[in-house]
């Protein structure tokens, strides 16, 4: 089985050529220690304080990339503006006692523009210079994401391209994964197809002429090769273009396998007003500054 690239993650987050060629060849890096592990720990108890909070105890709204009940659903749409709760499709809500991240799937979608916390991991130097590296020039984080894959119940993710959702013209759209929990196999870690995001993009997600967001088949072949586990530790990174083939495997272990991704597209492509995710004008995309 190939492995993916994996490299010490540069203290200035600047790439050089060798994890560059790497990257174009396969589609995905996986960076070592790019953030400080009790940064990482930091961002978790916020999470989990912010969850116990803000979030429903019963499951309102279901996020599942098998069934996509997201896609009628209005909670969904708004979230790309504020910070949302989405459950697992499995979930029967949070018995007493329970903490309420253990039926959650992901929170999402503007974290990184509404919670200081989440600006401040996410807006650093380090980062907008490995941005840089990669050639996004304008950089403009347009989502963010906390996924919890909870014990037993996290669900499976299945085999997509980013540019199918998050999509730009031309395409720009780059992945950026930080483990926030170990992991590993056991509890559904990523899988890439190392050298697939050379092929084309499969399907565009988007609003049609009614207004309800559907998925078009723009090419059915097959992913070509077979999915490589993208093992990570806490504070690891792991990029990916917007073509990358990605999955993982339901979480049926007894951890959680929390990480928190930012997905990056160049601001000078345009947005298409067909793109699920839309900015009201009082909050705008925003780059690394
Ligand atoms: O964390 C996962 O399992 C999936 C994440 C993903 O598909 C993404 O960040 O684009």
């Amino acid at each position: 089985m190939k492995s993916l690239p994996t490299f010490a993650a540069p203290d200035d987050g600047r790439l050089p050529d060798e994890m560059l060629s790497a990257f174009d060849e396969a589609g995905v890096l996986i960076l070592k220690g790019f953030a400080d592990p009790a940064q990482c720990l930091a961002l978790r108890k916020h999470t989990l304080a912010l969850v116990e909070r803000e979030a429903p105890a019963a499951p309102q709204s279901v996020f599942s990339t098998t069934s996509n009940v997201q896609f009628t659903d209005k909670y969904f749409e708004d979230s790309a503006a504020n910070i949302s709760f989405f459950f697992e499709e499995e979930s029967c809500g949070a018995s007493a006692g329970e903490e309420k991240s253990a039926q959650l799937n992901k929170m999402g979608h503007a974290m990184h523009d509404l919670d200081p916390a989440f600006d401040a991991f996410s807006r650093t130097e380090k980062l907008a210079n490995a941005a840089l590296s990669l050639r996004l020039d304008n950089p403009k984080i347009v989502q963010s994401m906390y996924i919890f894959k909870p014990p037993a119940i996290g669900g499976e993710v299945v085999c997509h391209q980013d540019s199918t959702y998050l999509y730009t013209k031309p395409e720009t759209c780059i992945g950026f994964w930080f483990a926030i929990d170990d992991a590993d196999a056991e509890n559904g870690a990523m899988q890439f197809i190392p050298g697939a995001h050379k092929g084309p993009l499969r399907a565009l997600n988007g609003r049609g002429a009614d207004g309800a967001l559907a998925t078009r088949v723009l090419d059915d072949a097959p992913f070509d090769g077979a999915p490589v586990l993208a093992p990570a530790k806490r504070g690891d990174l792991v990029i990916f273009h917007g073509r990358a083939p990605h999955m993982s495997a339901a979480n049926r272990s007894a951890r959680p396998r929390h990480a928190y991704t930012l997905h990056v597209v160049d601001g000078h492509a345009r947005w298409p007003a067909e793109n699920w995710l839309q900015r009201p004008a009082s909050l705008p995309f925003r780059g690394f500054a």
